[in-house]
């Protein structure tokens, strides 16, 4: 029979980063300003970033999310989501007229450029990461072909390389860190000769995140990762959680948190994807309390002070000159 007495007197652990990256926040910051700057309805292809709460807040401030740029009527304003476009869209966006601003991170562009350049020298490229999601699709459309997904290391031994003495790899940005160190050593000791990035393509705060659900986790009895379904990020927090032998939950809303989650636990803790804000996070935490937890308790954990410049065109009139 398992136990359903609320959590009385739990303690809520509240990871150390969570929340916002600073691809994230220029981001949000880019459609804000917009609006601001250009007025409704300003497009935006694909969720600016993979939340649900988010996404309805700029809808209601004037937001209108497309798929493809065939909804975007010819002369209207187009933000490019963080996850980045190929060069394929870029080039359409261009033909149509529009007036772009781009959001995808600095740090998801970064690998862009990689993957041109290591084109350009001639090398093949595996790009490890997950299948349809719109950073592989954008990432990947930076070459005109000479590019191969890998997605676990049962991948890599079945990869056909023309010729593995000009073989590079570069990855998704928010991939789990431990599963990918798996997957380049699977890599390496295939094609030993294989050209890897100089620093990781896996970025700081995805990085920061997942150690922080490291150091919370043999602290707590339950996990409750803040994040949308479709945020990859965000499911890597709530699997490693999982790996790490604590029951481990995702939530986009307060009601969603179950009550027999969290009843006889003592400690819970929370963190949230670099997508999901922190005013979700503190509604999560209300809905805790709601169901009996009592205390909350900040970790250590690293302070982040990474911030990305704004695009030109929406820097304020002063200095945009
Ligand atoms: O890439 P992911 O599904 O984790 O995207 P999110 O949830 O929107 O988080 C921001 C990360 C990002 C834009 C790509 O690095
Ligand atoms: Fe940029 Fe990393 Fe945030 Fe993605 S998770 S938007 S790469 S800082």
């Amino acid at each position: 029979m398992p136990d359903l007495t609320p959590a009385s007197a739990a303690e809520i652990l509240m990871a150390q980063p969570r929340g916002f990256c600073a691809g994230v926040d220029r981001a949000i910051e880019i459609v804000e300003r917009a609006l601001e700057r250009f007025g409704a309805p300003i497009y935006v292809r694909h969720e600016i970033v993979h939340n649900a709460y988010v996404v309805a807040d700029l809808r209601r401030k004037g937001a209108v999310f497309v798929g493809e740029l065939d909804e975007v009527p010819a002369g209207a304003t187009v933000i490019f989501s963080a996850h980045g476009v190929s060069r394929e869209v870029r080039e359409d966006a261009a033909r149509r007229g529009l007036h772009v601003f781009d959001a995808t991170c600095p740090l998801v562009t970064k690998v862009h450029v990689e993957v041109s350049k290591l084109r350009a020298q001639g090398c093949e490229i595996v790009m490890i990461g997950h299948r349809g999601h719109p950073e592989v699709e954008g990432t990947m459309g930076q070459a005109n072909g000479g590019m191969v997904l890998v997605e676990s290391v049962g991948d890599v031994q079945t990869l056909q390389i023309a010729d593995p003495s000009r073989l590079a790899y570069v990855t998704q940005t928010t991939l789990s860190v431990d599963e990918t160190r798996e997957i380049v050593a699977a890599l390496k000791a295939r094609f030993p000769d294989i050209r890897e990035p100089k620093k990781q393509d896996i970025c700081y705060a995805t990085q920061n995140r997942q150690d922080a659900v490291k150091f919370m986790a043999p602290q707590v009895e339950v996990v409750i990762v803040v994040g949308s379904p479709n945020s990859s990020n965000s499911n890597r927090l709530r699997e490693l959680a999982e790996r790490l032998g604590v029951p481990a939950y995702m939530v986009d809303a307060p009601e969603q948190v179950r009550p027999e989650w969290i009843a006889g636990k003592r400690r819970i803790g929370l963190t949230a994807g670099a997508s999901a804000p922190e005013a979700l996070a503190q509604s999560i935490v209300e809905r805790l309390r709601e169901l009996g937890a009592r205390q909350v308790r900040p970790l250590e954990g690293i302070e982040e002070n990474m911030a990305f410049p704004l695009p030109r065109g929406l820097l304020p009139t002063s200095a945009a000159a």
